[in-house]
């Protein structure tokens, strides 16, 4: 579908933000009483990130933080979305905060709001305290309780200035790439144990949101990442996959959060991986805790169709590994692999409207890794990402003309950041970063971006 820029004005008062993730890119992995968090222990054991690369210096943002204000000013932006450490705040997960790692997100608050930047904080973006996991991670039911702990503390210390609260980011990735394929920390493959890593995720956020609104907190949702799933035929078996990768990915999700029940065939494709008795009464109303609205990342569409199992082969489709995953033919990628698809945030927004609303959206996350071409004249010229956020900015508000309450758009990021196990190797940045020396550079993208967020229009 086309769309005619030309039109493409934004509602009064929509927010425009760029949105960062602490391990990614603050470093300083061992100032001022951090202790090590699960990506910390992922990524300095052998073969777990691209080059073995590590989250130890990064951005090196925990130090040059003050640079980074100034370009979020440059961009013009409304909002920043930025996560908290836990093992800077609360360094063993549980008991007294730590002061010093308070003190630097303070400074950050402050910085963002003299520049007339509002805070928007994620309060968990998958660094878990290492002794958490060791004491059974997410699969744990404790752990939630330690979240909600966490969330109540630090709400107590920047309550006063900081008005949005996000609980986790994509409990899906921390739930199945974390406990059951491996590809992220903690690096576990047991598929029972990410489910139950799922429930307790979900209910830490929901026991969160109950602590931040005890203490009268006015915004707090949750981040979810999205995907519309297709059969890649109408055969009944290529359909029936789309139905269960559907379910493991979105509904398994939504449906706890926004209507208070897990979706009946989920349950039961997973009853022969894992019981139920992680649930307890009560859980699914404290899930079901009515938000202030849902962020939505999205990056991709699925299309899907029924093959074979590989036994062996670890696998975050829990109970629906005989599922491929297809690539069609013809459909551009971004360096991830990820096919273009810029209907697909439309169609995923006009999904969870209509499905689960009304209530208001927010795209937390979307963006692009490509290769940059840095040149000598202090430009990089990344004209594919521009044009990638370009069309999924005029997909989103192809969804606020059908009617969606989508009230913002955090590109996902601000710098070329630690890309979890790809390492450094793939950049997301409107801000060029070079690894070597530290610096910035506004990317071709940020530069329009900037025209964007002035304009409120493409
Ligand atoms: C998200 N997948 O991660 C995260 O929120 C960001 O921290 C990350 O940098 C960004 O998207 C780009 O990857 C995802 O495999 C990681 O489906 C993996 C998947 C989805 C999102």
């Amino acid at each position: 579908m086309t769309d005619d820029l030309s039109q493409v004005r934004f509602p009064d008062g929509f927010v425009w933000g760029t949105a960062t993730a602490s391990y990614q890119i603050e470093g300083a992995v061992h100032e001022d009483g951090r202790l090590p968090s699960i990506w910390d222990t992922f990524s300095h054991t052998p073969g777990r990130t691209a080059g073995g690369d590590t989250g130890d210096v990064a951005d090196d943002h925990y130090h040059r933080y003050p640079e980074d204000l100034s370009l979020l000013a440059d961009l013009g932006v409304s909002h920043y979305r930025f996560s908290l450490a836990w093992p800077r705040i609360q360094p063993e997960g549980r008991g007294q905060l730590n002061g010093a790692g308070v003190d630097f997100y303070q400074r950050l608050v402050d910085g963002l709001l003299e520049y007339g930047i509002k805070p928007w904080v994620t309060l968990f973006h998958w660094d878990l305290p290492q002794t958490l996991e060791d004491a059974g991670g997410w699969p744990a039911r404790d752990t939630a309780e330690r979240f909600a702990e966490y969330a109540a503390l630090i709400h107590q210390r920047l309550g006063d200035r900081v008005a949005d609260w996000t609980t986790l980011n994509e409990p899906w990735c921390a739930a199945f790439l974390g406990y059951a394929s491996g590809h992220h920390a903690p690096g576990r493959t047991d598929g029972a144990a990410a489910v139950r890593a799922a429930h307790h995720l979900l209910l830490g956020h929901g026991l969160a949101a109950r602590a931040l609104r005890a203490q009268g907190a006015t915004s707090v949702g949750t981040t979810v990442n999205l995907y519309p799933v297709d059969p890649a035929t109408p055969a009944e078996a290529d359909q029936d996959a789309a139905r269960r990768i559907d379910g493991l990915m979105n509904r398994m999700f939504l449906d706890p959060l926004l209507r208070g029940s897990y979706p009946a065939d989920v349950l039961k494709d997973l009853a022969e991986v894992t019981g139920t008795d992680h649930v307890h009464d009560g859980d699914l109303a404290v899930i079901s805790t009515p938000l202030d609205f849902l962020g939505v990342n999205y990056y991709s569409r699925h299309v899907v169709r029924a093959g074979t199992a590989r036994p062996g082969q670890p696998s975050h489709w829990v109970g629906s590994e005989d599922v491929e995953f297809v690539k069609r033919p013809g459909v551009p990628v971004t360096e991830m692999g990820w096919e273009i698809d810029p209907d697909g945030l439309h169609e995923t927004l006009t999904r969870v409207w209509r499905e689960y609303g009304p209530l208001p959206l927010y795209v937390t996350e979307n963006g692009a890794a490509f290769p940059d071409e840095v040149t000598g004249d202090g430009r990089v010229r990344d004209e594919d990402r521009r044009s990638y956020l370009e069309r999924h900015f005029a997909a989103a508000h192809r969804a606020i003309a059908d009617g969606v309450d989508l009230r913002g758009y955090f590109v996902w990021s601000l710098l070329d950041n630690f890309e979890w196990a790809h390492g450094y190797s793939k950049r997301f940045g409107i801000v060029h970063v070079d690894f070597e020396t530290q610096r910035r550079t506004l990317k071709d993208s940020g530069r329009w971006f900037s025209e964007v967020t002035r304009a409120n229009a493409l």
